[in-house]
């Protein structure tokens, strides 16, 4: 059967977004409105897996769905909603954790990062986020999922997860009349000069929301000033921007503001280099600070207008919410007829 193409995708709201948040996924979300049907997800059941306080948690929740406006997605056209508001994602979360293995979980490269050393003290919910992430996708039988490059293994999951509810269910999927590829295997949409943003002190670190330092990263709701004093302080070597791609690759630092300068001017990293190649950090920074602000200044602004309206907000997330579960109720009815369940 043909899955008619949609798109989903989540943010956590569990800190500050950054432009790592924004290159990595939201500004690709606009385009895509163009192609596919779309929903834009905010991910506070996510978000819960490390604690949260609650009036933070709605602040950043509504800061999200904020940013996904004023970046360009438009509630009519796109589906947004905040994950809670659809309790079919905590339904079909629990049938896969019981078709996802625990080795599985164990493998996960962000939850070793998460948990350290810490993992028998961090919460269950964090060793099972790939299985609710599985869930989120799944539920709309999405076929495409724009993320950073750190989402990858997840999504590697969420495929392994549909195959896995395809073949142990397959003779109740053909005994109710279904298609056999009953969940589709979902394809990452991972591309660009922009999809692992490092962080503005150390370019081997990924900018993070959760970094204790603030000049760490480029915040969605930072002002002019605060966006050039940060790119302007950001770590770099002494030496010169190189002539050739090949040579950023000792130096993760440059690689980074290239990158950044690039996603941000819709270039490739080699016509970054051909304008700014052989010249010092004198001349690139300030060039990588005005077109920083002039891209996200404007954004920043409207966010905040957005978020100074809650009532609005929340009302967007209602209505997508009710659109939402429309859609996954459809795939629920199925999965509980195909698991078993008496209803
Ligand atoms: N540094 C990044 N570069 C490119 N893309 C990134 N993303 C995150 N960081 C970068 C992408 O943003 C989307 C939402 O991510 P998330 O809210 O699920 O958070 P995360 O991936 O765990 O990363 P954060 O924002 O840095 O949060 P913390 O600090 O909590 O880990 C995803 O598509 C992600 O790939």
């Amino acid at each position: 059967m043909a899955f008619s193409p949609r798109v989903f995708s989540g943010i956590q709201p569990s800190g500050d977004l950054h432009l790592g948040n924004y290159l990595g996924a939201i500004r690709r979300f606009v385009p895509l409105q163009d192609t596919h049907e779309t929903l834009y997800c905010v991910v506070d059941m996510h978000a819960i897996t490390v604690w949260q306080e609650p009036n933070a948690l709605r602040r950043a929740t509504r800061e999200v769905a904020a940013a996904f406006i004023a970046a360009g997605v438009d509630p009519k056209r796109s589906i947004v909603f905040n994950q809670s508001q659809v309790m079919q994602h905590a339904e079909l979360a629990w049938v896969f954790n019981c078709v996802a293995r625990i080795g599985w979980m164990n493998r996960m490269t962000q939850f070793k990062d998460k948990a350290g050393k810490n993992s028998e003290n961090v919460s269950l919910g964090l060793l099972a986020y790939p299985s609710l992430m599985a869930a989120d996708i799944l539920l709309y039988k999405a076929t495409a999922v724009p993320v950073g490059d750190d989402q990858k293994q997840h999504l590697e999951l969420t495929r392994d997860i549909a195959a896995k509810f395809n073949n142990d269910y397959a003779a109740s999927i053909a005994e109710q009349g279904l298609d056999p590829d009953f969940f589709p295997i979902t394809e990452p949409l991972i591309a660009g000069p922009a999809t692992r943003i490092m962080s503005l002190r150390d370019g081997t670190k990924k900018m993070s929301k959760s970094d204790p330092s603030d000049q760490s990263r480029i915040s969605l709701l930072d002002d002019a000033d605060a966006i050039s004093k940060k790119i302007k302080k950001a770590t770099t070597d002494p030496a010169e921007l190189p002539l050739e791609v090949a040579d950023l690759k000792e130096r993760p630092e440059a690689d980074n503001l290239v990158g950044i300068y690039a996603a941000l001017s819709d270039k490739t990293k080699a016509e970054v280099l051909a304008e700014f190649g052989g010249h010092g950090w004198g001349k690139f920074k300030p060039a990588l600070a005005d077109l920083a602000v002039a891209q996200l200044a404007p954004m920043a602004g409207e966010m905040r207008r957005l978020i100074d309206d809650p009532t609005t907000i929340d009302g967007i997330l209602r209505d997508g919410g009710e659109r939402a579960a429309a859609l996954a109720e459809k795939t629920m009815h199925d999965v509980r007829r195909i698991v078993g369940f008496i209803r």
